[in-house]
């Protein structure tokens, strides 16, 4: 997919949104061999700096390509009849104490092949593309038998082979309990400690382990199993935890190093304070807190406080958060969780890289790899501010134009 990109490319009079703050004035911007090869004050700039370089545009806002840290993009069927009967008062929780919810698309995703899986992911892969992501995390987790857990991450990892993107891949075998283990979650656990993650590991189909620590999923204590599993097998750590109640399961995460937790509706000081340790990052899910319409926000002044470090995700999944449009998430992060737009685009960009282990990404830096998006905007507080899709002029990746308008 990667064409071969001879010359040089050069932005001129660029507003530059960095991954972390917006440059004062405007910039000139050098890319060649897939990195970031000098960065300008368009006023100091001297053509001779990038002889024989191609201007490839000028004008407007550039960001780094956007970085989506949390995805459930890979899943078979939908989940609108749910929708309507939350609507009508259903809870989420009794939806899937009643055998739907994530057990809905269990049954869907079990019964698609790899090929199924391709062709109903790649639409909302691209969604993604359209609005500017280089970098994505999809998660299993629709699954949870080995094979099916495997068959998810084989889609996921194709996908990215599929199109100019990056993707990390994560083991989200502890997502829910299958129907064939009730009664028997203990057991199921070690299916997901002494068979999926050592099976993922040996193919190299996951790069991280997550977990779903929640009274209608796995306890901390049955997270930490996995946790340790993860921690032999040397994949990072992740966990969906705090989001209906507070178990302490992002502090048990932080506590083995993890990476992220993600949601956090209802984490206190305490799991803050333990997360800002390790340096472990704050995943906001705006679009899960929307869509099944919770009132418990997040901690964010305390997340500032601490100095946690806060990423902005999609959640795209069919269940709680059915939207593939990150920009959208930046706008849900300001108007819901009170973010800023400069944090809802660096949750979105450079935090989101760290929730996934990549710092060197979400960033514009000389050096970087040249994940770019030239945005049809005059600053990148539009990016939050207005809900519109098409504002994507160019979208770079690893050097190359890939999307231009
Ligand atoms: N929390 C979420 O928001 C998603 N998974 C999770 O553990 C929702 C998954 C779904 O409802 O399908
Ligand atoms: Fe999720």
């Amino acid at each position: 997919m990667v064409s071969s990109q001879s010359s040089p490319l050069l932005w001129r009079n660029i507003t530059l949104f960095d991954g972390l703050e917006q440059f004062p004035e405007p910039m000139a911007v050098l890319v060649e061999h897939g990195l970031v090869a000098g960065l300008w004050l368009e006023s100091e700039f001297d053509p001779s700096q990038a002889s024989g370089a191609k201007e490839a545009a000028s004008g407007g806002v550039m960001t780094p390509g956007l970085v989506d840290c949390h995805t459930h993009l890979v899943y078979a069927g939908d989940r609108a009849g749910e929708f309507e009967q939350r609507l009508e008062g259903v809870s989420y929780e009794t939806i899937a104490r009643n055998g739907g919810g994530i057990l809905s698309s269990v049954r869907a995703t079990r019964a698609a092949s790899e090929d199924e899986l391709i062709a109903a992911s790649l639409p909302r892969l691209d969604a993604l593309l359209a609005d500017g992501v280089t970098t994505l995390e999809i998660k299993s987790g629709y699954g949870l038998t080995v094979a099916d857990e495997l068959k998810m991450l084989r889609v996921a990892r194709r996908l990215g082979e599929l199109r100019p993107v990056r993707v990390l891949t994560t083991l989200l075998g502890a997502h829910a309990l299958p129907l064939e283990y009730t009664g028997r979650a203990d057991d199921y656990v070690s299916l997901v400690c002494d068979e999926m993650i050592p099976a993922a590991a040996h193919e190299r189909l996951a790069d991280a382990v997550d977990v779903f620590c929640e009274g209608i999923a796995f306890s901390p204590a049955q997270c930490e199993r996995v946790f340790q599993a993860a921690q032999r097998h040397g994949l990072a750590i992740k966990a969906h935890a705090e989001q209906l109640s507070n178990l302490g399961g992002s502090a048990l995460a932080a506590r083995y190093g993890a990476l992220s937790a993600d949601h956090i509706e209802y984490l206190d000081e305490a799991g803050v304070r333990a997360m800002a340790e390790p340096g472990t990052v704050a995943v906001l899910l705006p679009g899960a807190f929307h869509v099944l319409r919770e009132t418990q926000l997040p901690p964010i002044d305390l997340l500032r406080q601490y100095g946690v470090p806060m990423a902005v995700a999609s959640d795209a999944n069919p269940g709680t958060s059915p939207i593939c449009m990150p920009t959208l998430m930046a706008n849900l992060a300001c108007t819901l969780f009170r973010l800023t737009p400069r944090e809802a685009l660096a949750g979105m960009t450079a935090h989101g890289a760290r929730a996934l282990g990549l710092p060197h990404l979400g960033r514009i830096a000389v050096g970087a790899p040249a994940d770019l998006c030239l945005w049809d905007i005059r600053q990148p507080a539009e990016l939050a501010y207005a809900v519109q899709a098409g504002r994507l002029r160019q979208r770079v990746f690893n050097g190359v134009v890939t999307h231009a308008r």
